[in-house]
């Protein structure tokens, strides 16, 4: 078992196939080159100004990061979160288990050379539940330069995900680097071993992540403070729904109910896209697309 490795062409069951056997696939090349150097751009005076303000044993010394308001700063970077290919790999892998999901973090990191590896680690461990066949979340490194073995390309631990139960350490030695190119993307579920690589390269590595969990949990940044509405409205009602404008399923039953009566909405009501219902597919252009039309 290892990791593998699609062209864009691929279909959605190959590539969901192998993310499900090896917790972890890399897709290539999905977006253009031209629009990572944007996003790249965009993050850039936040990185070198607060990068480095988040340093510790797990975040590293030499890595700059930014996790706040990333669509405020880079708001190219709308792109790559509500990316058709990411949509289509979470529908398989998260809509089983929650009505929508919805965007938990987006983080953009940068590993400067000399930077020692992460720790290998989950990132579902913040929620305490487990629950055998569901997984919480899943996780998309978008590689913002080309990634390698030697500048820190993320490590995955091949198979990982299967040791459910979070006291069950497996053996982590096996992991392997996401050798990818700018504008490609590595899928992994939540309860996958990973985490950034040593770089001991003379330029940095820079990607972003973002995770999307299930929609009836907490989302781990809180969108409505991180994106707020006047901000969001610039956004496509997909996107807007995937940060968490939007309410997780119908009837009795919804989880974020809105009903537009708080007195500071009386002058600009949200329009309603806010409360559309994302189900499996947010807009009819999208319905179109599940459909293969
Ligand atoms: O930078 C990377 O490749 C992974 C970082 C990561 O997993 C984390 O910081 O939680």
């Amino acid at each position: 078992m290892g990791l593998a490795y699609f062209d864009n062409a691929a279909t959605t069951e190959s590539v969901v196939g192998s993310l499900r056997r090896d917790g972890a696939v890399v897709v290539k090349d999905l977006v253009e080159p031209g629009l990572i150097d944007t996003v790249l751009a965009e993050l850039r005076p936040r990185l070198d100004s607060s990068g480095l303000k988040t340093t510790g044993d797990f975040n590293g010394e030499r890595t700059l990061r930014t996790s706040t308001s990333v669509l405020c700063k880079a708001p190219s970077a709308a792109a790559l979160v509500d990316h058709d290919w990411v949509i289509r790999i979470a529908n398989e892998i998260l809509l089983p288990h929650c009505a929508m999901y919805q965007v938990g973090s987006m983080s953009a990191i940068e590993i400067l050379p000399g930077e020692s590896a992460q720790a290998l680690h989950r990132d579902d461990s913040l929620y305490p539940i487990e629950s055998a066949g569901m997984e919480l979340q899943i996780g998309v490194m978008w590689a913002l330069n080309d990634f390698t073995e030697e500048n820190g390309g993320t490590r995955v631990v091949p198979g990982s995900h299967r040791y459910i139960r979070s006291w069950h350490l497996p053996d982590v030695s096996n992991w392997e680097s996401a050798v990818m190119s700018k504008g490609s993307a590595l899928f992994y579920m939540g309860s996958t071993w990973h985490g950034g690589g040593a770089n001991q390269n003379d330029a940095p590595r820079a990607g972003l992540i973002n995770t999307y969990s299930l929609g009836w949990l907490r989302q781990e940044s809180n969108h409505y403070l991180e994106v707020p509405p006047e901000i969001a409205a610039g956004f496509g009602p997909r996107l807007r729904a995937l940060l968490g404008y939007t309410a997780h399923g119908s009837g009795d039953d919804k989880i974020g109910n809105y009903r537009g009566e708080c007195p500071a909405w009386v002058e600009t009501p949200p329009e309603p896209a806010w409360r559309d219902d994302r189900g499996q597919v947010a807009t009819p252009e999208d319905a179109k697309l599940q459909a293969g039309d």
